[in-house]
């Protein structure tokens, strides 16, 4: 199937945002329109929950409540940017999208899985990422490269037993799913992790671009 709807997913400082615009040069330059995007966010009202769900606050915030929130910012962002996009042929390349629910929310915090589940088949029913690019990295790694930022967000300074289960998490969807998924090695230097990319899609594009021949 072409991958005209990508998700980058991983965990804290795993190079996402990095190479975003590097895998968006790269479609581009078969001739093909992109459009980034990330999660949660994407719409200037996404963008207003992203900013309820990042800050730091007094009272407890229930688990429960940030996945409804992470859910309403998503039907938000697909109802007016995503679907959009992808109706008007361009491709969409998604950092973060419902994985990360299951991954932080599911197995990071516990929430039951099913109900992550029905919400996402409420809220974006058949639309699904074609291609999910997982970077994998090791937890200490990643918080040590996003640790050279000034501040940590609110869920950023959770317990590294959290990150953990956000990791394995991943993973378990990533061997659940391995036709969507493409598993990076985000140990590696950027330029490497710019080949493995290549590796991964240059195959694909170029079989488009012939198919379309
Ligand atoms: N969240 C959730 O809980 N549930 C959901 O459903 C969704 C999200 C959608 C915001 O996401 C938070 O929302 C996130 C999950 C949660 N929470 N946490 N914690 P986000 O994607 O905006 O935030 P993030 O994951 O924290 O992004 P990040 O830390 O910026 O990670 P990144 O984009 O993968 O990393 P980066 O900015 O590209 O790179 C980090 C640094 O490492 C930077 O200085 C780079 O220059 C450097 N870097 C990158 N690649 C390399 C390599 N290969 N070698 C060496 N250094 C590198």
């Amino acid at each position: 199937m072409t991958p005209s709807f990508i998700s980058i997913e991983g965990g804290e400082g795993a190079g996402k945002s990095t190479s975003i615009e590097y895998i968006k040069g790269k479609i581009e330059s078969f001739g093909i329109e992109c459009l980034v995007t990330r999660e949660p966010g994407g719409t200037p009202m996404a963008e207003d929950i992203r900013q309820l769900l990042l800050q730091h606050r007094d009272e407890v915030v229930d688990p429960y409540t940030e996945l409804l929130l992470m859910f309403a910012s998503r039907r938000q962002h697909v109802e007016n940017v995503i679907r959009p996009a992808l109706a008007s042929g361009k491709w969409v390349i998604c950092d973060r999208f419902t994985d990360a629910s299951f991954a932080y929310q599911g197995f990071g915090r516990g929430l039951d899985k099913d109900f992550i589940t029905s919400l996402k088949h409420f809220v974006h029913g058949d639309l699904n990422p074609t291609m999910t690019f997982l970077f994998d990295l090791d937890i200490e790694i990643g918080m040590a490269r996003a640790g050279k930022r000034a501040n940590f967000d609110r869920i950023e300074t959770e317990a590294m037993s959290f990150f953990e289960r956000v990791r394995q998490g991943y993973l378990t969807q990533a061997r659940a799913e391995p036709d969507r998924y493409r598993i990076v090695d985000a140990s590696q230097s950027i330029e490497a992790v710019q080949h493995q990319l290549d590796l991964f899609l240059t195959p694909l594009l170029t079989l488009r671009g012939l198919a379309n021949e």
